[in-house]
């Protein structure tokens, strides 16, 4: 079974350095494979808004036309989605800067600047999303998503500058004067993925996880006759009627001192952290 017992860990606190140096390493050790499945970090940043202009309106028979610059457009927005067909947090290898973009300047006879193209990150459903870590302090958890389909707005494009027009007043009858657009923010995010799970099997490796799910579910994991067969989590669909189903998720093998990081180590348990019940297979 799973020994977390006190006296294991009572072991770790009394051993020597030599002890410490083997415990670094282990944690080193986890694959990188699941290593970046389950985490990112990537930069996103709204889009800067365009620049108002200065003009005047220029015409024939139009004496004294007065100011005539558009204002800019705003920048593009930073929106997260859930879409349903990920399940990690892979894309985010490739790919890690997202940037909106910048609205249109404005232009004369008060035409104002197109909107920046908004972004939209999309994320698996169960990510956390917090700030980035700032002097090795945990960021603050701006989004959770969990449903398919759900979006929020991260961050807001900069405001467009206003254009000479706007600033005509009965005392400023020609205004020479124009804003620029507003910066749009920007942000580094850490991204961790925590699976939507109602079931989560755990246990030793080698005891027959996957091959339990493999067998109450359609899903199919890989299964063989040695331990840690398993890196990443494997999801589940079991229907037990035509309209009940229930998610179950098939986690990497735990040894025990996993708290050391023996074998796998235990991070990957976060995925357990919103089943509302747990298998254990011993
Ligand atoms: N005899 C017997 N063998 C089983 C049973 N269930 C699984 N096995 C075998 O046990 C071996 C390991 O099965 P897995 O399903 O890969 O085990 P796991 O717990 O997912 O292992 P890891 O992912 O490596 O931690 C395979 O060779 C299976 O065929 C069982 O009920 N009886
Ligand atoms: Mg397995």
């Amino acid at each position: 079974m799973l020994g977390f017992e006190g006296g294991e860990a009572g072991d770790v606190v009394g051993g020597d350095g030599i002890e410490g140096e083997e415990v670094k390493e282990k944690e080193k050790g986890v694959p990188a494979v699941m290593r970046c499945f389950d985490r990112a970090k990537i930069f996103v940043k709204a889009g800067d808004g365009g620049n108002g202009v200065v003009a005047f309106w220029r015409e024939k028979y139009v004496p004294f036309g007065g100011p005539f610059g558009g204002d800019g457009g705003r920048g593009g927005n930073v929106y997260v989605e859930v879409d349903g067909s990920m399940n990690s947090l892979l894309p985010f290898q490739q790919n890690i800067h997202f940037r909106a973009g910048r609205g249109s300047h404005g232009q004369g006879k008060k035409q104002n600047g197109a909107k920046g193209e908004d972004v939209v990150v999309k994320v698996a459903p169960g990510t956390v999303i917090r700030e980035a870590a700032m002097d090795g302090e945990q960021g603050e958890v701006l989004l959770e998503l969990l449903y398919p389909g759900q979006r929020a707005l991260l961050l807001l494009g900069g405001r467009g500058g206003r254009g000479n027009a706007s600033f005509k007043s009965g005392t400023n009858k020609v205004p020479k004067v124009a804003e620029i657009g507003e910066e749009g923010p920007e942000l580094w995010l850490e991204l961790e993925l925590k699976l939507v799970a109602d079931v989560g099997i755990i246990g030793a490796p080698n005891a027959g996880k996957s091959t339990l799910l493999s067998v109450i579910s359609a899903a199919q994991p890989a299964i063989a006759n040695y331990p840690f067969t398993t890196l990443l989590p494997n999801l589940g669909v079991v229907s037990f009627d035509y309209d009940s189903t229930m998610v179950v998720a098939d986690l990497p093998g735990l040894l025990e001192g996993a708290h050391r990081g023996f074998g796998l180590g235990h991070e990957f348990l976060r995925h357990t952290e919103r089943c509302s019940a747990l298998f254990v297979l011993s």
